[in-house]
């Protein structure tokens, strides 16, 4: 990739080419998190307003149960192998295989706009917007919309401040900026309902997940002092639970939240010999790196990584580089 294609358009650039763009489909990353689903659902809803236009908003996963209160899920539909747009506009997707089995649909497109915000982006849209100093991809969208005159309504300010939240740790990470509260508040003018929101989103934590969660606590083991932590979860411990795979999604921050654990890890059998694994760092090192040795990537303090290979080994080989990476 040439260094001359790592350039973001403007905010004017995207505004003329969604206006000339007749059938527009947006589609976030798979294993959706509430940052994709709210800038998706945010961006889709405003761009619907125009009745000019077909917009569809794509999702191939199952909705996680915390997002279904959003408004605008009632569009969320899959991609067919025979469509075909005149616009992609992604979100919070770092590169074309975030797209997961939905990738064919950048073929399907003419023309892909990418809107992210991590870091290790490639710029593979015919137009970027890629702020990697930015919250979430919530908060690009908010800035877009703001820029090119879309109307922000009480719903979509729900999708964003979902998207917003989420990303940011409830406003506790690093990437969270005066700008981040600067969108919230605006957000909140929109009158969005905040209990509703804190409700569905933190507090309804299904007891198969809990119950997981407390066999992933206990799968955790510790070391270099107390520096590190690793847990695994194995299919036989989420059949155990009556659980689902994205039940794990939320453990590594109890995880990363111990008092003196820098580095977090968690590793999740999705086959038996496909293995993804998180992190999370609260300290100096910089778990992207390690991310990026295997193939993965994400931000400082939180990426991920796939491993082909049974879960005791991709363990051994992921503790080793951690160890290295603590050092
Ligand atoms: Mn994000």
């Amino acid at each position: 990739m040439s260094q001359m294609k790592m350039k973001n358009n403007s905010f004017n650039d995207i505004k003329e080419k969604i206006n000339s763009s007749e059938k527009i489909c947006l589609i976030a990353h798979v294993n959706p998190d509430g940052d994709s689903i709210g800038s998706l659902l945010g961006l889709g809803l405003a761009l619907k307003k125009d009745k000019d236009k077909v917009v569809k908003i794509a999702l191939n996963d199952e909705l996680p149960k915390n997002f279904k209160f959003l408004p605008g899920t009632e569009y969320l539909e899959s991609t067919k192998e025979e469509e075909s747009f005149d616009l992609l506009i992604t979100l919070d997707c770092s590169d074309l295989n975030r797209l997961g089995k939905g990738k064919y649909i950048a073929n399907n497109a003419d023309y892909i706009i990418n809107i992210d915000h991590h870091i290790s982006n490639d710029y593979f849209g015919d137009m970027n917007i890629v702020f990697p100093n930015f919250s979430s991809t919530g908060e690009i969208v908010f800035t877009l919309a703001e820029a090119i005159d879309l109307d922000i309504d009480k719903n979509i300010a729900t999708c964003l401040y979902v998207a917003i939240s989420t990303d940011t740790g409830s406003f506790k990470y690093d990437s969270t900026s005066p700008d981040t509260f600067r969108v919230a508040s605006e957000l909140l003018k929109k009158e969005i309902n905040l209990n509703e929101i804190t409700r569905n989103v933190y507090q309804s934590r299904s007891l198969e997940r809990t119950n997981l969660l407390i066999k992933s606590l206990n799968s955790m083991e510790l070391y270099e002092n107390n520096r590190l932590a690793m847990a695994s979860v194995t299919r036989d411990m989420i059949d155990d639970c009556n659980a689902s795979i994205q039940d794990i999604d939320g453990t590594i921050d109890f995880i990363r939240d111990i008092d003196g654990v820098e580095v977090a890890c968690i590793l999740k059998e999705y086959g038996q010999e496909e293995i993804k694994v998180g992190f999370r760092s609260k300290s100096d090192v910089d778990v992207a790196n390690v991310a990026e040795k295997f193939g993965g990537g994400g931000h400082r303090k939180a990426s991920g990584c796939t491993i082909y290979d049974k879960i005791d080994k991709a363990r051994e080989m992921i503790l080793e580089e951690i160890k290295k990476a603590l050092r």
